[in-house]
């Protein structure tokens, strides 16, 4: 017994690390997400992956060892805490691209200040006990001391960490291939392998993906691609070249979700003016959004070049040196004049560096608008739009121009500055201060598109509107199923509701009507196309009006097809229309193969800046 207590009190150290560390471990998995989860199961994964760590600090002495662990439960505790953070915000986890794009969150600050909770805090509240703990009760009596021994003891805990490790590794590989290499769902790897085992697998894949950067792709590789790009063409020709000649007005609002157009809170519309301009367009209505971690520029990303966004990080800061077959080039190529316009900072998500590279012949950015009064994030709408118009005005005809918004930004707390509207029983709360805002938004967007008209724009040009990302975050999900009048929402409910509304103003409004095709932003540039006869055929996505069944992949090998939902982060399948789980058929097997391959197409492509070496051949 009382060798017992004094081994105790020699490793007091070790035995608070794997306790803790397991236990803070555990905790974290259930608080990514509610549902899909068990302890039982994530527990032997954890272990391992701190048996690991530990094995390596038994090679040291007693002091430095501690000090070692100490510093390791310092550093996986941030790493839960930002974690969770970012996982409220952009219902992911952090992996090294994101970090290395990490400055951009600086901007953002309001934004990530109020999604920190002060329960996040107790993650460290061990790092406080710990020193006391030591000091009262740390004893170096049974202290091996021979270093032979040392590294006999370091090398069984650490083979056994690994073969553990591997076997929990291999079987979720065998369960969803290509997840761990390509990391396309890095939150379902967590749930599966716990914080530490995905945060090392993220380290190694970054080191393998910058070696295999520079390696050569093989030929049958680059075939395949340019195969899929030729049969993904559309041949047939409904609308194809109505637009030619006209102008091209883009505009990507901030936030704009689907579930506020067409509805009301108190008796009053939310977005009047869209509610009226949809009558005049061409409406999808199940329009989803694609974006991965790269939020708005994601969104951009897609719609200017019809590729999937990066498995990790933004591919703006990724692949800003490649070059892209990009809707901006194709228009310059017919003879177009092309520019961008925010009124944000211009290095913001690298907008600078990148625009040049898709062919804006110019970037009106922060500098180029008088910041003459703010609302939310920055430069008000109202001034945004209003100020465009003027350069609009002034640039040379045909163009390609794509605008995009800024006042509805996330916490949407400037309530002060949106305008009086009554959101009734969600005053003062997180849906209640969206409502305002979008309806801000909305207001600039009615008199933006009256100016248009009376100014003789609208006559000669085609009008897209479409919403970048969600604006509801999962953590207040809550309030959306009370204003959507139900009690709570299912998964698959949650899932339907991550639509933006996307809408096509044809010049003589010849074409107009609800859509209903599945379909999303990787659509937009391959829709363009046709309508303005655009040379370049290289996309992933569709042509919305040559196709006849919507489909759509998103990220994290989610896909949406023939009327079924397959759901990655939870290897399950649902029927859309009964919102019942359903089994997995050969048909939707086959399709969720066909899925990873096309976003395996796209990974390759920006990786390997695959474009260029098509264009040079
Ligand atoms: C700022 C804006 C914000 O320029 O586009 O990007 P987001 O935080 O929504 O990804
Ligand atoms: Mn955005």
């Amino acid at each position: 017994m009382e060798k017992v207590k004094v081994l105790i009190s020699t490793y007091i150290d070790v035995i608070l690390f794997i306790i803790l560390v397991c236990a803070k471990s555990l905790i974290y998995g259930r608080q990514l997400e509610s549902g899909y989860f068990s302890y039982t199961s994530l527990l032997y994964p954890i272990f391992a992956s701190v048996i690991i760590l530990v094995s390596f600090s038994l090679i040291l002495n007693s002091k430095a060892r501690t000090r070692f662990l100490y510093i390791c439960n310092l550093v996986i505790t941030i790493f839960f805490i930002s974690d969770l953070n970012y996982f409220r915000y952009f219902k992911d986890v952090i992996s090294i691209p994101v970090l290395i794009n990490g400055f951009q969150l600086g901007a953002v600050k309001s934004s990530v200040s109020s999604i920190v909770k002060f329960t996040d805090f107790f993650y460290a509240l061990d790092l406080i006990f710990i020193p006391i703990i030591i000091n009262k009760y740390k004893s170096e009596k049974a202290e091996i001391t021979s270093k032979l021994s040392k590294i006999l003891i370091f090398s069984v805990l650490l083979i056994i960490g690994i073969i553990v490790d591997t076997h929990n590794f291999y079987f979720l590989s065998k369960d969803q291939p290509k997840l761990l290499t390509t990391m396309y769902n890095k939150v379902y790897i967590t749930k599966k392998l716990g914080s530490i085992n995905y945060h090392y697998l993220d380290f190694y894949n970054f080191v393998s993906f910058n070696i295999s950067r520079k390696s050569p792709v093989s030929k049958s590789e680059k075939t395949d691609i340019q195969t899929f790009f030729q049969n993904n063409s559309s041949n047939n020709n409904n609308l194809n070249g109505t637009a030619k000649g006209k102008n091209l007005i883009m505009i990507q609002v901030e936030a704009l979700q689907e579930f506020v157009i067409n509805s009301k809170i108190d008796g009053k519309e939310i977005t009047p003016n869209l509610n009226k301009w949809i009558k005049r367009s061409e409406y999808f209505n199940n329009f989803y959004y694609q974006i991965s971690a790269g939020g708005t520029s994601d969104a951009e990303f897609m719609t200017n070049n019809s590729l999937y966004p990066a498995s990790s990080g933004a591919a703006y800061f990724l692949y800003c040196g490649n070059e892209f077959n990009a809707m901006p080039k194709s228009f310059k190529d017919s003879g177009y004049n092309t520019a961008a316009f925010h009124g944000f900072r211009e290095s913001f998500w690298n907008r600078n560096v990148v625009y040049r590279k898709f062919g804006f012949d110019n970037f009106y950015g922060e500098k180029s608008y008088n910041i003459d009064e703010n609302v939310g994030l920055g430069l008000s709408d109202k001034s945004f739009l209003n100020q465009s118009i003027d350069k609009l005005e002034k640039m040379n005809k045909p163009y390609y121009s794509f605008l995009i918004t800024l006042s509805s930004h996330f916490p949407y707390d400037d309530v002060d500055n949106y305008g009086n509207f009554n959101v009734g029983s969600f005053e003062g709360s997180f849906l209640g201060n969206y409502l305002k805002s979008i309806h801000y938004t909305d207001e600039q967007l009615g008199m933006f598109f009256d100016k248009l008209e009376e100014k003789g724009i609208l006559k000669d040009s085609v009008v897209v509107l479409y919403g970048d990302h969600y604006a509801i975050p999962k953590d207040h999900e809550q309030e959306l199923s009370k204003f959507l009048g139900k009690s709570s929402l299912s998964d698959i409910e949650w899932l339907k509701l991550q639509k933006v509304p996307m809408m096509i103003h044809f010049p003589d409004e010849s074409t107009k009507g609800v859509n209903t095709i599945y379909s999303g932003q990787m659509d937009i540039y391959p829709t363009m196309a046709n309508l303005f006869s655009l040379s370049d055929k290289s996309f992933m996505g569709k042509d919305l009006f040559n196709s006849s069944q919507g489909n759509i992949i998103f990220r994290d090998g989610s896909f949406i097809y023939n009327n079924y939902y397959y759901v990655s982060q939870k290897n399950s399948y649902y029927n859309m229309s009964t919102n019942q789980q359903i089994n997995e058929t050969d048909s939707l097997k086959k399709k969720k193969e066909d899925v990873l391959n096309q976003l395996q197409y796209s990974d390759e492509i920006l990786k390997h800046n695959l474009l260029k070496k098509f264009k040079s051949n």
